[in-house]
């Protein structure tokens, strides 16, 4: 069962959706630049899914499906074009405007303050290498809190840090597109959290109501071969651990986990990396882990570990021909009751699901509609393994299905098909896909209509045959 008041949402982010106009006093920021050094596949988001011109009318289908929540982003360089200093007033406007909308239409607003569109004058200064970066993102949020927080009343500071450092910074698959020295990049994730810590303080001492504040990191997920107590001790064992194996450190729960929720930094993770740690001081620390309200969890899929013969934990394969989304990413719902699991155990905290979801080769039929019966059977196993973290007595708050609309995929243009609304790029029009009445559905009736058994929703997929 979901508790009464469960935010049944959906997700979207600012540059992936909003595009640009002339006029509207936006800075450049570093997806632009990413984009025009040619990135991402030949696209560019100045025009996306033009959110900032159709918003009313995205505000008003998301009420005719029946959505109550809605995490969205405020892009940075719309509030601050060059990252601190002169505020944008059309910015302001439009997200206040935005905001309202969502309001109109029985929409709770949940609100990102950063989810990776970095103003390009602040990565022209070293971008979050810069440890001036973090009174930047408090000037942010103090802002954010002023403008904002009379009709916004939970906030999210930042969206998966691994992601901003590891593809950033690391393999520089993501803007800025940078390949730092190891050392490097472990001053930026300090920099991400105690950026992260004075945004918290920001927004409580500049919010003009009492506020409710989040953060909202990622991870795949390590997920038990069986519910033995040998394989889920294991499995817990490697999701909170740190590896140095390929290229990309940032890639894990703890570093980014532990010293905002728990104040400490993984003792495994020092040890592994000390030779390119820089010093962390206790001022430090106490800056990261400022109390927070809830944590989001943006889980898509995992892998398997099973107890090794020697004690320790070791990889299970995956079987032959696992499904797949669009993006070739694997199918596997028990991932997310086993992240909901383990975080909870670990951190304590209510959790919002602030990203799941699934891409697929959506396109409009004869029919006129677009139908996508692998997104509807992903979502129901999914949301069903949310189910049973609920029904175990772990304090699930909600579920923001990622995406409201197809939109701009990041490094992968628009090659990605996120939405429960197919959105043609060509005119921008928007036809809402078969899982979209569905969801509602499923809204409507507190998740009665899911149609997932415990075992199709949680059983282990390496075991399971239907
Ligand atoms: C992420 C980002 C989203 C993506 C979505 C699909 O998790 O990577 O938060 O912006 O678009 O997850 O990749």
């Amino acid at each position: 069962m979901f508790r009464e008041d469960f935010a049944w949402g959906v997700a979207t982010s600012a540059y992936q959706i909003e595009g640009t106009d002339p006029d509207d006093g936006r800075g450049k920021c570093i997806w632009d630049t990413f984009s025009e050094e040619g990135h991402t596949r030949g696209d560019n988001a100045s025009v996306a899914c033009d959110h900032m011109h159709r918003y009313k009318e995205d505000f008003a289908l998301m009420k005719e499906l029946g959505i109550r929540a809605y995490r969205f982003s405020v892009n940075w360089c719309r509030i601050l074009p060059n990252g601190t200093g002169e505020i944008n007033p059309k910015g302001i406007a439009m997200y206040r405007d935005m905001i309202m909308e969502m309001r109109a239409n029985g929409i709770e607003p949940f609100l990102t303050m950063y989810h990776w569109d970095l103003p390009q004058a602040l990565e022209d200064k070293g971008g979050w290498l810069n440890p001036e970066i973090v009174d930047a993102f408090g000037e942010y949020a103090k802002v954010i809190a002023e403008n904002f927080s009379d009709i916004v009343e939970n906030f999210f500071t930042i969206n998966e840090p691994q992601c901003i450092v590891g593809l950033g910074y690391v393999t520089g698959v993501h803007a800025p597109g940078r390949k730092l020295p190891l050392e490097d990049t472990f001053k930026i994730s300090i920099n991400v959290m105690k950026a992260h810590g004075t945004a918290v303080k920001k927004l409580r001492e500049f919010a003009r109501r009492p506020i409710k504040i989040g953060y909202a990191p990622t991870c795949t997920v390590a997920i038990p071969a069986s519910e033995s107590p040998e394989d889920i001790e294991a499995a817990r064992e490697k999701y909170f651990r740190m590896s140095d194996k390929g290229n990309n450190w940032a890639w894990n729960v703890a570093w980014f986990s532990d010293p905002v929720l728990l104040g400490e930094f993984p003792a495994q993770g020092l040890e592994l990396f000390k030779d390119y740690i820089p010093e962390i001081t206790k001022e430090d620390i106490e800056l990261i882990h400022q109390p927070i309200d809830f944590v989001g969890q943006n889980i898509y899929n995992g892998y398997y570990i099973k107890a090794g013969s020697n004690g320790k934990y070791e990889d299970v394969p995956m079987y032959p021909g696992f499904p797949q989304t669009g993006v070739n990413w694997p199918v596997m719902s028990e991932c997310l009751y086993w992240g909901i699991r383990f975080a909870y155990e670990r951190y304590h905290l209510p959790i919002y699901i602030t990203e799941n979801g699934m891409a697929c080769h959506d396109c409009i039929s004869v029919d006129g509609k677009v139908h996508d019966p692998n997104r509807q059977d992903f979502l129901d196993r999914y949301i069903s393994a949310v189910e049973r973290a609920c029904d175990e007595g772990m304090d699930v708050r909600g579920y923001f299905l990622w995406s409201f609309t197809d939109n701009f995929e990041w490094e992968q243009g628009f090659h990605g098909r996120f939405g429960i609304v197919y959105v043609d790029f060509r005119t921008g029009k928007r036809i809402p896909k078969d899982s979209a009445y569905w969801y509602k559905t499923v809204i409507e009736s507190n998740g009665g209509t899911l149609a997932s058994t415990r075992e199709q929703a949680t059983g282990c997929s390496l075991n399971r045959f239907e």
